[in-house]
């Protein structure tokens, strides 16, 4: 053993066969073949199960509001529910979330209202929330860049003392980035209680898997980087949450990082803008369809007697309460003041920017007067 290592880790590659504790077809994963995580209790299951309706609902309900023309662009996160929501599920309200522009769903999950997330997809400049509020940062669109926020947010709470685990999602394609590398690689030499969850949906736009490395899998990295490597099904929420809930706990023990790689399936175009037929066979997709998380979690939750016509019932309909809402918020006109361009950004405004500021003010009152 090398005596330069500080801390010799026992990190070894992670299983090709990604791990399961409910299969495809809604059954319990023989225990022998859980790799020692248990199976959810039943009523965390209905909870993640409930949110995984409600934002379906909501996913297909923007989709929708997309060809209405009330939103620009919208990227879909069907079918990766398990991934989305068997995340944040394992996080605490206080544990800070880094999404990206494909995480929308985790985002309402984590209690952020319909109206804000969609700002910025409407063409707004900000984000829409406040991530104080939520401990949920705004959603990246420059990839890779909310690894190296998580990280850094994630040190500072460690050398505050501050109890908290911080997670950043991240895309297959993404980790190709400079950006994840560096976050990875620091996370390791910092230990920060940060947890990485790598959708991997299999494309970046139109770019397959195949094209985007050649490593055996993207959870086989995270040995380069001294981190524990965990091969999970993306569309098994039991197994997402199990996992997801571990690395946490290991983070705010204060044993460092983890990085899981959910493996999944983006089952829709990358976003209403795209035209998959182009880069991909439809029966491809129609496997995955067939592999849809919802149903899954569904059959072993009905099986197992937690689940009702009368609990199905209540659940569609606050996933119909959940898209009512949103059609209200988003058919009204945003009244959008110019002048808030000018806040958020700087704490003391440049004299430059201060003038501009005026001028704008001027412009303003000037058009006002006209039209009075
Ligand atoms: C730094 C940077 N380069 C390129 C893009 C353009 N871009 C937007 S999404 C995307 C594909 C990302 O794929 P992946 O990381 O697998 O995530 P997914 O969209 O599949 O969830 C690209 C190349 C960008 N947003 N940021």
């Amino acid at each position: 053993m090398s005596t330069i290592l500080a801390t010799p880790l026992p990190i070894e590659l992670p299983d090709v066969e990604p791990l399961r504790l409910i299969g495809d077809t809604g059954k319990a994963v023989p225990a022998k073949q859980r790799h020692g995580f248990e199976i959810p209790e039943l009523a965390t299951l209905l909870g993640i199960y409930r949110s995984m309706v409600v934002a379906r609902r909501w996913d297909t309900q923007v989709t929708a509001l997309t060809r209405q023309g009330r939103l620009s662009t919208y990227p879909s996160a069907r079918g990766q529910e398990a991934s989305e929501i068997g995340t944040v599920s394992a996080m605490s309200p206080s544990d800070w979330l880094f999404p990206t522009y494909r995480d929308s769903i985790a985002v309402l999950t984590r209690g952020v209202p319909t109206a804000e997330i969609l700002t910025g997809f409407r063409g707004d400049w900000h984000c829409g929330w406040n991530p104080h509020e939520h401990a949920t940062a705004p959603q990246a669109t420059p990839l890779a860049t909310q690894v190296l926020h998580a990280v850094g947010f994630a040190t500072a709470a460690k050398l505050k003392n501050d109890p908290i685990a911080t997670v950043a999602f991240i895309g297959d394609g993404a980790t190709s980035e400079g950006d994840a590398h560096e976050g990875f690689n620091f996370a390791g030499v910092w230990q920060a209680p940060t947890v990485f969850v790598i959708q991997n949906n299999q494309f970046a736009i139109s770019v397959p898997y195949s094209k985007q490395t050649r490593a055996r899998m993207l959870a086989d990295r995270a040995i380069g980087y001294g981190i524990p490597g965990f091969h999970v099904d993306g569309n098994d929420a039991a197994a997402v949450y199990a996992v997801v809930t571990a690395a946490l706990d290991r983070a705010r023990r204060g044993d460092g990082p983890t990085i899981i790689e959910c493996l999944t399936y983006r089952v829709e175009p990358h976003t209403n803008s795209d035209d998959p037929s182009r880069y991909r066979d439809a029966s491809e997709v129609e496997k995955w369809r067939a592999k849809d998380p919802i149903e899954r979690l569904e059959r072993y939750l009905v099986s197992e007697g937690a689940l009702n016509q009368s609990v199905r019932d209540e659940i569609s309909e606050a996933a119909e309460a959940t898209a009512k809402a949103m059609r209200e918020a988003l058919n009204q006109e945003p009244k959008l003041d110019p002048m808030e361009l000018f806040e958020n950004v700087y704490v003391t405004k440049r004299a430059s920017l201060q003038a501009q500021q005026a001028a704008l003010q001027t412009e303003l009152d000037l058009d006002g007067d006209s039209k009075k």
